[in-house]
């Protein structure tokens, strides 16, 4: 998988046009080639390349065929690729504090404005050597999705697969947390190695997981953040007019999260549809299910990284 990847990386190498102007930037991301979360990202790679002819081209290498996904972050650290879709979840082991961009959920037009934007583009210049240029799908929360049957916020016995997004309220709640890039999930449902698994309330029949699950649990909790990142030498290595391409092309993609709110509407009926039921055990559980979700990540955020964990906890105001 490795040797396909820097060889593909060096004939793209050798595939740069010769014109000056021209930038190509050679990009990743986290997730699988046309699925949830690698849509709309791959729409901006679309119109970055219509818009900027002559000025500013994306090359895209592809999904976690081509890199693995919690690989991603510090290839873009260290120049492997120029960009990178990639959630914070997948680089809490060069920024721990990335753990807590799932507990801002407020629209991306407010974090423009009221410094959050600004914040974490610092972070990222500062720990992962990158351009905050985007951040993408507001609205869309986090489930705990199950094979078997539980009649309370209880996952006691349970072998629940995680990433850092779901582990500490996983603990929290008696489970017994096993991380796994999204790629092993269907095998480790199948085989039984796992009885659950965290995912956004979106996404689960890209790769087939409506087949291996039984039940969604209510409530949905936390907020999906997945980033478009630029490696910071090849960012300040543009001129104005390519860097405009790619702020208008970033604000585009943002606006699409106009989009989630019936997206996530047509899922649920989707899930429903395919026999998936959901575990709700009322809003008063529900409700205290949410508040202790916020509360052991918030703990667990600010204990691995507590100077950018507080001022995060600030700017997310919860
Ligand atoms: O479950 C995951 O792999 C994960 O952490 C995630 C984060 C954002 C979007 C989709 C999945």
């Amino acid at each position: 998988m490795r040797k396909m990847f820097w060889a593909g990386l060096a004939v793209l190498a050798t595939a740069l046009p010769a014109s000056a102007q021209e930038v190509t930037l050679r990009a990743v991301s986290s997730f699988a080639e046309g699925t949830q979360f690698s849509k709309n990202f791959e729409r901006f790679i679309e119109k970055v390349n219509r818009d900027g002819k002559g000025v500013v081209q994306i090359n895209y290498i592809g999904g976690p065929r081509a890199m693995p996904p919690f690989e991603v972050g510090n290839a873009v650290r260290t120049k492997v690729v120029d960009m990178a879709n990639v959630t914070g979840a997948f680089y809490t082991n060069l920024m721990p504090e990335s753990d807590g961009f799932k507990l801002i959920g407020k629209p991306m037009s407010e974090q423009r404005k009221n410094g959050t934007w600004e914040y974490l583009n610092q972070l990222h210049n500062q720990k992962l050597n990158s351009q905050y240029l985007a951040r993408q799908f507001h609205n869309v929360p986090f489930h705990i999705y199950l094979n078997k049957k539980i009649d309370k916020h209880d996952f006691a016995g349970l072998k629940i697969r995680v990433t850092p997004v779901y582990r500490d309220v996983v603990e929290a709640y008696g489970g017994t947390p096993i991380t796994t890039a999204p790629g092993e999930v269907y095998t480790a449902l199948e085989r039984g190695v796992v009885d659950g698994y965290g995912w956004p309330v979106t996404g689960i029949f890209d790769l087939g997981w409506d087949k291996v699950t039984k039940f969604r649990m209510e409530p949905a909790f936390y907020s999906v953040e997945v980033n478009v990142l630029v490696n910071l030498d090849s960012w300040k290595a543009l001129n104005d007019a390519q860097r405009k391409v790619l702020n208008d092309a970033a604000l585009w993609l943002e606006g699409l999260d106009s989009e989630n709110e019936a997206a996530v509407k047509a899922e649920r009926d989707r899930q429903t549809a395919a026999g998936i039921q959901g575990l709700d055990f009322g809003a008063d559980a529900a409700k205290a299910f949410l508040a202790r979700a916020n509360d052991v990540a918030w703990q667990s955020v600010i204990k691995k990284a507590p100077e950018p964990g507080a001022k995060l906890r600030q700017l997310a105001g919860n």
